[in-house]
């Protein structure tokens, strides 16, 4: 069997429109805007040659194979590579690479960990590390925020949440680009993130066992759930290192794109002081605009179909959920940042079965920074210009050059 980039080549139906592009170019990854249009004026499902795979972007043909997964599997992995064909670079993970009925005991005992109940709890300390946060950040006055705030704040809370008694903030951040690099061909961004592996993945592994962390964590609850035999303490381990994949990276991205938006539409920033009640709705608009996670695949696990195409078993279905969240079938001004949009149904945290499970957390997260912001600061201004980080999977910064100036 012919493999291209870890997955079977397919025979694609005729009746698919073709095109000859590059969906984790540079170029693309940078500034996806444009390219998202072209995907979605293309069709309901295109093919791309390049990888040999079908991709999606219009909001309801993503919403309906993200929501099926009967038909569209993750156990066959989240990115190019078919688990069933090639070796995946890490054990996959018990929550994400998985599909019923193995998905649903690790999703209930994760969806306890991360509960409403234990984000509430968290958020007294959330808060209190982002006011000193920002109180820090309107001495300094100018920054470039997504090492001084984006990273500084998750890598600050989150391992003490989850209750590692090792931190090495670099690892974390190093260790949330390898995952996410990896949910994508194997091109340079994937090779560069992974050189470090093994070193990485080590520590990983060791900040995850049981003797690494505290008793009164969102870890200890995960090995509670091991002493009442629920799950096994090797898979208790395994969903720490879950915690640590999913939880840095993206609530970094989901702080550092807040900024960006904010910088970038005063007005709303403006809106948004005015009336703090809009906080929430303020980030899930965040998430709408710059979908933090813009790209996951799924693979059909038998002959199926996507708006009436024909579509063969192990088929890579390339999911763009930032193209989603950008169309105008949806939203009607989907290149507006509004605020006060209240975008429900945004497909940035995913939906269905997988929907991200630590969204109470990331949300606890930003409803803290964000609220901090709103208190102390009158105005973010840019003092250079902000520059995307290309990753196969996040749609992140990597220099955000600001000033902030104290009510
Ligand atoms: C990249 C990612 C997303 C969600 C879950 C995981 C990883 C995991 O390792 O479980």
């Amino acid at each position: 069997m012919t493999l291209v980039e870890g997955h079977k080549q397919i025979a694609p139906d005729t009746a698919v429109p073709v095109w000859d592009t590059d969906p984790y170019d540079l170029e693309v990854l940078v500034d996806p805007y444009d390219w998202w249009a072209d995907l979605r004026a293309k069709g309901d499902v295109v093919y791309i040659p390049r990888y040999s795979a079908l991709m999606v972007g219009r909001y309801e043909t993503t919403k309906k194979v993200f929501s099926d997964h009967e038909n569209f599997l993750s156990s066959r992995g989240v990115g190019l590579d078919d688990f069933a064909l090639s070796k995946p670079w890490r054990p996959p993970s018990i929550i994400l690479e998985v599909d019923p009925p193995d998905h649903t005991k690790t999703r209930k005992v994760m969806s306890r960990a991360m509960s409403p109940k234990v984000a509430k709890a968290l958020g007294e300390d959330f808060r209190q590390t982002a006011d000193a946060l920002v109180d820090e950040i309107l001495e300094k006055g100018e920054i470039e925020a997504v090492v001084e705030f984006a990273e500084a704040f998750p890598t600050t809370v989150f391992p003490k949440a989850v209750g590692m008694t090792i931190v090495n903030k670099r690892h974390l951040v190093d260790y949330g680009a390898m995952v996410f690099n990896s949910i994508g061909p194997d091109n340079e961004l994937r090779k560069d993130a992974t050189t470090r592996v093994p070193e990485v993945a080590r520590w990983i592994m060791e900040a995850c066992d049981r003797s690494r962390l505290t008793d009164d964590g969102m870890g200890a609850l995960l090995f509670e759930a091991a002493d009442a035999g629920d799950i096994t303490a090797e898979e208790a381990s395994l969903l720490v290192r879950s915690f640590l994949s999913a939880g840095v990276d993206t609530t970094v991205t989901g702080i550092g794109n807040a900024l960006w938006c904010l910088a970038n539409n005063p007005a709303e920033w403006e809106a948004l002081k005015a009336d703090p009640s809009l906080t929430r709705p303020a980030f899930e608009e965040v998430l709408r605009y710059t979908s933090p996670v813009h790209t996951f695949c799924r693979t059909s696990g038998r002959d199926t179909e996507i708006s009436g195409i024909p579509v063969e078993e192990g088929t890579k279905v390339i999911c763009s959920l930032g193209s989603a969240n950008m169309d105008p079938e949806k939203w009607g001004d989907p290149e507006n940042f509004r605020v006060a949009r209240k975008p429900v149904g945004h497909l940035a945290f995913g939906v269905g079965i997988h929907g991200c499970v630590g969204q109470n957390i990331a949300r606890a997260e930003l409803d803290a920074v964000l609220g901090a912001l709103i208190a102390k600061v009158d105005r973010i201004e840019w003092t250079g210009d902000p520059v995307w980080r290309p990753n196969n999977a996040i749609h992140a910064l990597d220099r955000l050059p600001l000033r902030f100036i104290a009510k």
